[in-house]
């Protein structure tokens, strides 16, 4: 099976990681579309262009039999369109876990950080209100202006990021929260900050195991699946940070290259 996986940069190689545990053999295509980084202050035409773009690239080149969208923005904001223009490609998106908090919520009250486009996205908009109708939660919504940049910068662990977080994640452990969704594929690469702010008492809930179940499902029923190999080929439009690459891959084998698009 070949997959293309695309996020604005690093944020999706969390979801990569959480695909690759799961799956014997494929041939994964990631695109961290640096050059157009961050999504989360575009508009909706641009995303929509970087995305049909990412796609049609990925198909033309590789093939690819599945895309996943490992990013939350342009879930949000494109993944509509985006099976509007390729109808006949499989395509995944990544959007906030907030089904899985409000079963995990005891009182009832759950922080959402994502960015900004995420927040006002259609999408969003509509699975937040269809979900909160429905249970008596309430939802304290984070735009973290500015994390994404942080982390591309590979300041998981300084000051200004923790500062930012802790700006964000105080206000929100003062309304009583016991859950938080992480609803961009960059945060759970901040994980451990976070945990050290708001304590292990409150759960964080990434959406990564969920889109792997997911690829894992498809690889079973797509017959082409039988490659027992995993070659992994990380591509970049811009600059990219590649210690981090490496620290967020481990001790997975890929290949990085630059490429025009
Ligand atoms: N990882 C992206 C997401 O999940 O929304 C970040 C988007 C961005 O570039 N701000």
């Amino acid at each position: 099976m070949k997959i293309g996986v695309f996020d604005s940069g690093l944020g999706g190689l969390t979801v990569l990681n959480a695909i690759i545990k799961n799956l014997k053999g494929a041939e994964i295509f990631y695109i961290a579309d640096t050059l157009y980084a961050p999504y989360g202050d575009k508009n909706k035409d641009e995303i929509f262009l970087r995305s049909e773009k990412i796609a049609n690239f990925l198909l033309e080149n590789y093939k690819i039999d599945a895309l996943v969208i490992a990013c939350n923005t342009a879930t949000s904001v494109a993944i509509k369109h985006l099976r509007e223009v390729f109808p006949s490609l499989i395509i995944i998106g990544t959007e906030p876990g907030i089904k899985p908090a409000i079963n995990n919520t005891k009182t009832g009250n759950i922080g959402i950080l994502a960015t900004a486009s995420t927040l006002k996205g259609e999408k969003y908009q509509l699975l937040a209100n269809e979900l909160t109708t429905k249970s008596e939660v309430k939802l304290y919504e984070q735009a973290c202006i500015g994390l994404v940049e942080q982390i591309e910068k590979g300041e998981i662990n300084s000051l200004k990021t923790y500062s930012m977080l802790e700006s964000w994640l105080k206000p929100m452990l003062h309304n009583k929260i016991d859950t938080i969704v992480l609803g961009c594929t960059h945060y759970p690469l901040v994980k451990k900050t976070i945990l050290d702010i708001v304590g292990d008492d409150v759960l964080l809930i990434d959406t990564g195991d969920a889109i792997a179940k997911r690829v894992m499902a498809l690889s079973q029923d797509l017959q082409n699946s039988s490659n027992d190999k995993l070659s992994i080929d990380i591509l970049y439009t811009g600059k990219i940070n590649s210690d981090m690459v490496k620290i967020i891959l481990g001790k997975n084998k890929f290949n990085m290259r630059k490429c025009e698009l």
